[in-house]
């Protein structure tokens, strides 16, 4: 930071209460005291861009666009105050005032710019680049309404539309406007900037693009509106339902509404700096976050070669030299191929780079899995970004080696350099500093704040293993956190929960590979035996947050499984002293913050191979939980980062699942037919308890489904599960070691901070000076 800015910065620190009252009384004409939390919130977004504006930014020779369809950036006040240092004062001052800051928090709406981790970590990485001092932005889109707000009617999910841009936040309209041109129509776009401020350090920038003629009275019952008038809808929604035509072009059409303006910004910058484009991959890396801004590659060729006068090779070459994949799943569905005749219709100006990219691949290879147009006509923009970026990145080790050994392992043997991990990881200012302040205060006391910049300094927790107070400690800021959660569950979900019993939680998009299936089967397992008179000797509380993509049906089933089990099982007096069932309506980022803390068991059970990092694992780690779970995704390196003895694992591994897969012999129903347990569990979904509750459609489909496809193996690994389970509630009875696990989750959780995650990136893939 220069002196300058230094010197700006402490005035404004050092007479925050001050400035605090003049922002007060020029904003409304009031006292702080005298202000409503609301007010407050207003004041302190004012403070707070105030202390950014004096903030040093970034601008090195090079710099790395975090190209994004979603940034699930949270709200934002709280981790602001955080990382501008400023959150104890602020926090005093308001308390002085009669003020509770977690109350003016509540003020704050949520963007919730992103489905669940993939653009959760592109918010984590743009704390981490903010943070370790790199020049970098994040461009993204500015969606009027984030992901859909869930409610819970009948025991169905129903989705509402969830707005949050208010007139005064910490969006920064700006003069930028872009043309972007689409086959059919033209738009014009608009830019706003939010500030993306370091762990005392500088501020970066997000770029969130957006146009001007969006008509939010497009949207009719729920979250329906008419998908083809993209001129008014085009930044309307995160993620249209994609299960139609209509959905699947509005998607491209806000793909490249993305891209093109992202390279307007990009060849700007380039220009005012004074760059020559040859050089470009010398002053910029692009991070393609996932395929859907695939088309930033054929869009820059198609700018360099027709507005810069490059020929084709040139440009390709510099374009390859700059961008950069990252893969996030290995799930089929979610690997993007769209129809030539759709990008034809969409960005016709795009598709004969597009086919030259593929001549020159088919002239060099013959094999047809590598080719990006294959024989259906259908473009797989993975591969796109596989031939003409420099590197692919997997975002956990084991999910990297499926990648090369089978998944893109056509493309390993031709490009083994390209190939590099990425171990996913978590800003520790949102998911310790910001959601777990009594925790964050006592491993300051006990170990320094060293952890606060340098994570791995967590270790140093070890040291205290066999110091019972330090134990203690740990212990009852857990239990702190349980009852302020119980308290919380009980004002929202109108249920009561014991802070006393043992909290199991499992938050995550729902997803059949994830297995929300399996728990609630768990949970049918247990109500049965607790009916049959065997009681657990501790009370369970099993929690669930997920959200279903409005059009996957069997997951909306699920929801509703779950929903029926909780209205079973809380309501029966026989059972519900034992245990109780509760799924929170509209997880979201917010809710994570409450539920992360105040975890016991984290669920981490997607079927072995598929879960391809999973980052709720390391939030609830780092928390202190102890997790159950595959060896899937990262539960593989915080298995091997703990040990045997401070993680159950239990289910068939990657290799044995790929095997399965290779050979198509999973039977669902051969594990039915053989396991009591197994029957009893899965022929409780249509019983007659919960055919009364529920709706027969719904349970009916979702019991056939498991007999008779169960993609995801849930039945080869439920009686694995049920074993490893009741172990773990076991041995929370032995409350040393619990504790001891507990420290050891913690103190080992350092290698999961994105700042270690994002200095790789830059090491081994950006080379940001
Ligand atoms: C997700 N991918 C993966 O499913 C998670 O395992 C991973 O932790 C996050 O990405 C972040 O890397 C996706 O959401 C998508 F879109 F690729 F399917």
């Amino acid at each position: 930071m220069s002196k300058h800015t230094n010197m700006q910065r402490d005035v404004l620190v050092l007479n925050l209460e001050e400035q605090l009252e003049g922002i007060a009384d020029e904003k409304f004409g009031k006292t702080i005291k005298e202000c409503t939390d609301q007010e407050t919130y207003y004041i302190l977004l004012e403070m707070s861009s105030r202390l950014m504006d004096v903030a040093e930014v970034y601008n090195g020779e090079k710099k790395v666009y975090y190209i994004s369809m979603e940034f699930l950036i949270g709200k934002l006040l709280s981790n602001n105050l955080i990382n501008l240092r400023v959150y104890d004062r602020v926090k005093a001052i308001l308390e002085k005032n009669g003020k509770d800051l977690s109350k003016v928090e509540e003020c704050e709406p949520e963007p919730s710019l992103g489905n669940g981790g993939l653009g959760r970590l592109a918010a984590c990485f743009l704390d981490s680049i903010a943070t370790l001092g790199l020049a970098g932005e994040g461009i993204g889109l500015n969606y009027h309404f984030g992901l859909f707000k869930q409610v819970f009617k009948d025991h169905l999910q129903c989705a509402e539309k969830n707005d949050w841009i208010e007139e005064n936040s910490w969006l920064e309209k700006t003069d930028t406007t872009f043309e972007v041109a689409f086959g059919d129509k033209k738009v014009v776009s608009r830019l706003y900037n939010m500030n993306v401020v370091g762990y005392d350090t500088g501020v970066n920038k997000l770029r969130l693009f957006d146009i001007e003629s969006v008509d939010e009275s497009l949207v009719k019952k729920g979250i329906d509106f008419d998908k083809t008038k993209i001129d008014k809808n085009l930044t309307l929604f995160l993620y249209p339902d994609d299960s139609d035509e209509a959905g699947n072009l509005l998607r491209i059409y806000q793909e490249y509404f993305l891209v093109s303006n992202a390279a307007q910004l990009i060849l700007r910058e380039q220009k005012e700096r004074q760059y020559d484009l040859h050089e470009l991959h010398k002053h910029a890396v692009i991070q393609i976050n996932d395929t859907h801004p695939t088309m930033i590659i054929p869009e820059l060729i198609r700018i360099l070669v027709e507005e810069k006068a490059f020929n084709i090779d040139e440009a390709i070459n510099v374009v390859s030299k700059t961008c950069a994949y990252t893969n996030h799943t290995i799930l089929a569905e979610a690997l993007e191929t769209w129809p030539l005749k759709y990008l034809e219709k969409v960005v016709p100006q795009l598709v004969p780079y597009i086919k030259e990219l593929d001549k020159r691949i088919k002239a060099k290879y013959k094999n047809p899995k590598v080719q990006i147009i294959d024989k259906d006509k259908k473009v797989h923009m993975a591969f796109i970004d596989i031939h003409y970026g420099f590197s692919i990145n997997g975002v956990a080790a084991i999910h990297t080696d499926i990648l090369k050994d089978s998944e893109l392992n056509d493309f390993y043997k031709i490009y083994p350099e390209k190939f590099n991990n990425k171990t996913n990881g978590i800003t520790f200012r949102r998911w310790l500093l910001s959601c777990n302040h009594p925790l964050a205060d006592f491993l300051s006391e006990t170990i320094g704040d060293g952890f606060k910049k340098d994570a791995n300094k967590l270790e140093k927790l070890l040291e205290h293993i066999d110091n019972p107070e330090v134990l203690d400690k740990l212990e009852e800021i857990k239990m702190d956190k349980k009852k302020e959660l119980a308290s919380y569950l009980k004002d929202h979900e109108n249920v009561e929960v014991d802070p006393d019993s043992i909290f199991d939680i499992q938050v995550k998009r729902l997803h059949e590979y994830k297995r929300q299936q399996m728990n609630a089967l768990y949970i049918i397992h247990k109500y049965l035996e607790i009916k049959g008179g065997k009681k657990p000797v501790r009370p369970l509380t099993f929690i669930f947050g997920a959200k279903a993509a409005p059009a996957y049906v069997i997951a909306k089933d699920i929801i509703h499984l779950i929903l029926v089990l909780q209205e079973i099982i809380n309501n029966d007096p026989d059972v519900n002293k034992y245990m109780k069932v509760v799924m929170v309506e509209n997880y979201n980022v917010s809710y994570a913050e409450k539920l992360i803390p105040a975890c016991d068991v984290s669920e981490q059970i997607s079927l072995a191979s598929k879960e391809a990092s999973g980052t709720s694992n390391m939030k609830f780690m780092l928390n202190g939980a102890v997790t159950l779970g595959t060896d899937d995704g990262a539960n593989v390196e915080i298995h091997e980062l703990v040990g045997d003895d401070n993680i159950y694992i239990f289910g068939i591994s990657a290799d044995e699942v790929i095997k399965h897969y290779k050979k198509a012999d999973y039977v669902s129903k051969d594990y039915y037919k053989k396991s009591p347990v197994i029957k009893e569990a899965v022929d409780f979904i249509v019983s007659k308890e919960c055919l009364k509750v529920g709706h027969k459609e719904n349970l009916e489909r979702l019991y056939n489904e498991l007999l008779n496809k169960d993609w995801f193996m849930t039945l080869i690994d439920l009686e694995s599960y049920i074993a490893k389970k009741d172990e773990i509630f076991a041995d929370y009875e032995n409350r040393d070691k619990w504790k001891k696990m507990m420290l050891t989750n913690i103190a080992k959780a350092g290698y999961f901070s994105s700042d270690r995650t994002i200095a790789e990136y830059n090491r081994d893939i950006w080379h940001l000076g």
